[in-house]
């Protein structure tokens, strides 16, 4: 199969052995974790294996596959196509030199990975799917899907930077394009009753997830945040509706141990909630370290987390045109760094705080990261202003600074505990 997908067959073995070591590691050895978790610890098993398979008879029936980079790109879109949407890693060193070789060094480790992946033809997502659908949100991102583009035909929406009335018919009319082009590759026409059932199916997998985000906020908290972190970073390539199951019944056993007064890891862990840019599979850095000095990640405000679940939107439009005004509203509210001003994400944050239960706030960003780096200002002003502990972590994926990360994580935690 990996050779008829034209993939590296050597490196991609040696990487998959990588991820296997290091996924045991990392959570494989954490102690009394739900029995639910098996089910998302198979999907990592299966990353390279079922999933991909699953991937290659949906382009068998003609459905198509689609990969993505960010949250703005409408999923409801495709699943109404009957198409798949694989939301494409970028979280690994180790693709990150087969970037290096093409584009500028000084530039986001997710982009240099995630394009590594597809320059190295060591992911099997990339040479499966029929297409990428880029966006405008940062420098580093448009200006990569240029030079992608050589290498897999690759698409980009125009994302607004600001949140006007203007901006929003733009994006209304990016929505529809985008439609169009989905419907003329599946040759599918998407009817108001395909984009229902779409909605449906997403509202359910969000909901999945909130439950699963509120659950987490007991104290003490019934289960790691590495583990949701896993589950939140899985919910981009798995299917919609075997996931929210999945997620739901995981719920079912963690509501079980808080009744029973399980709690995971100690009752006394520190509890820390993590905002700033996403944590693409299969990057676990922060979360290792804070976890590994015996605290617990309760909340991750960030993309891969509740940026990309806390809004619903409403499944029973008329017609097409307000759904897809819905749509547009909906996926408006996403309250990225890349849009200015954005006021909301400041508040977002300190609501997520305050629900979480959270006793410290720790902002994490990617190295050349310009609108993240640089919103933390604000949000540490905010900190400041509400008495909130905050830390700022700006890293890579690189092993290089994880002794220092984890000096400045142990002595945060201290202050945290005076
Ligand atoms: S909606 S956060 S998924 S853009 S970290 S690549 S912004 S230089 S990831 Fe994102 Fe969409 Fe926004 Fe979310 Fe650029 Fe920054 Fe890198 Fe980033």
């Amino acid at each position: 199969m990996w050779k008829d997908l034209d993939m590296d067959v050597e490196r991609f073995d040696k990487m998959r052995l990588m991820l296997g070591e290091i996924f045991e590691k990392t959570y494989l050895s954490q102690k009394n974790r739900p029995a639910g978790m098996a089910y998302f610890d198979n999907m990592i098993a299966e990353l390279h294996g079922g999933r991909i398979k699953e991937l290659l008879a949906a382009k068998e029936e003609g459905r198509p596959v689609i990969g993505t980079f960010c949250v703005y790109i409408p999923e409801e879109i495709v699943l109404a196509a009957g198409g798949v949407c694989v939301g494409l890693c970028g979280g690994s060193q180790g693709s990150v030199p087969d970037a290096e070789k093409i584009l500028p060094r000084n530039i986001c480790p997710m982009v240099k990975s995630a394009f590594g992946f597809k320059a190295g033809r060591i992911c099997p997502y990339f040479q499966v799917l029929d297409f990428v659908y880029g966006e405008t949100t940062c420098d580093a991102k448009k200006k990569t899907w240029e030079i992608l583009d050589e290498m897999v035909p690759t698409h980009v929406m125009e994302i607004p930077q600001m949140k006007n009335q203007t901006d929003q018919e733009m994006w209304l009319a990016e929505v529809k394009a985008f439609k169009t082009k989905v419907e003329s590759f599946s040759g599918k026409e998407v009817t108001i009753e395909d984009m229902r059932r779409a909605t449906r199916t997403m509202n359910n997998k969000r909901k999945a997830l909130q439950r699963l985000n509120t659950l987490r906020h007991t104290n003490p908290t019934p289960i790691s945040g590495k583990d949701v972190l896993l589950i939140e970073q899985i919910a981009f390539y798995d299917e919609p509706i075997r996931f929210a199951r999945e997620v739901n019944e995981l719920c079912d056993e963690l509501e079980k141990r808080i009744a029973d007064n399980v709690a995971i890891p100690s009752k006394n862990a520190a509890r820390i909630m993590v905002a700033g840019v996403p944590m693409a599979l299969p990057n676990w850095k922060l979360h290792n370290l804070v976890e590994g000095a015996g605290a617990v990640i309760v909340n991750e405000e960030s993309c891969i987390g509740t940026r990309y679940y806390k809004d619903l939107m409403d499944e029973n439009a008329e017609d097409m045109e307000t759904i897809l005004q819905n749509l547009t509203s909906r996926y408006m509210q996403i309250d990225c760094s890349c849009f200015t001003p954005n006021n909301e994400r400041i508040d977002q944050v300190l609501r997520e705080y305050k629900e979480s239960g959270a006793q410290g706030i720790i902002h994490y960003s990617l190295q050349f990261c310009h609108t993240y780096n640089i919103e933390e200002i604000r949000i540490r002003q905010a900190c400041e202003r509400e008495g909130i502990p905050y830390m700022f972590i700006e890293s890579d994926y690189s092993p290089e600074d994880v002794g220092q990360l984890q000096t400045r994580v142990e002595a945060f935690l201290e202050q945290i505990g005076e």
